[in-house]
């Protein structure tokens, strides 16, 4: 699904609990793609992905949003009436919601007496947009060692870590007859920066130049 909305090469850029509690107030209206692209936004760069742990509706809190609101493309687009159009994400315990990174939204209040609304977040953005958390940092050694080749590149952990379409670009020009080959010079120096990234990381060297990968 989200390969779909954002292509092939994408970057998890956060993942967040986000429980409104009897009492929570909704926050600012936002776009999430506002937050880290400045405008136009031109494309969909961003998504996320919101997990609902309990049932989600309009007086637990609900994510609520402005129908239509994708349609902006610059600041100056937002309707002076935004917020009285919001509408709530209402769904069951279970269920998954998508939600393009160019929908203006907000949480919702929660004026239940004892009802949690908790949903999971997890945003994805394309390759050039640095991602929100920097999981170099926020991850354990020991959790970056135990992950797969996969889940290592869509969290950018890879050496070659956002270069992103540009690979598909590079491939084409390195020899344009081959379109389809699976082997390009370009993809081969990729996977030996892997294989050196393997070998320094089994040597507990933190760094390597990017002239290690490319040469
Ligand atoms: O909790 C929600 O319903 C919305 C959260 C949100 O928009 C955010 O964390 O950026």
């Amino acid at each position: 699904m989200v390969k779909s909305v954002l292509d092939e090469q994408f970057l998890i850029s956060n993942f967040t609990a986000n429980v409104a509690r009897p009492g929570y107030n909704s926050m600012g209206l936002h776009s999430d793609q506002s937050l880290v692209t400045p405008d136009p936004w031109t494309r969909v760069e961003a998504m996320n992905v919101i997990w609902c742990l309990t049932d989600t509706y309009f007086a637990n809190g609900a994510t609520l949003y402005v129908p239509g609101s994708n349609k902006w493309q610059r600041r100056s687009d937002i309707s002076k009436d935004a917020k009285a159009s919001l509408k709530p994400f209402e769904a069951k315990a279970g269920s998954i919601v998508v939600m393009d990174g160019t929908v203006w939204h907000t949480s919702g209040a929660n004026v239940t007496k004892d009802q949690d609304r908790a949903l999971l977040f997890a945003y994805y953005t394309a390759p050039h947009l640095r991602q929100q958390v920097n999981w170099t940092r926020k991850l354990s050694k020991e959790v970056q060692e135990s992950l797969s080749p996969e889940t290592e590149e869509w969290l950018g952990l890879g050496v070659a870590a956002n270069l992103g379409e540009a690979v598909l670009h590079l491939k084409y020009l390195d020899d344009p007859q081959k379109k389809g080959a699976a082997q390009t010079p370009t993809l081969q120096r990729l996977s030996r920066s892997r294989r050196i990234a393997d070998r320094l990381s089994k040597r507990r060297l933190s760094t390597m130049s990017v002239r290690d990968v490319w040469r």
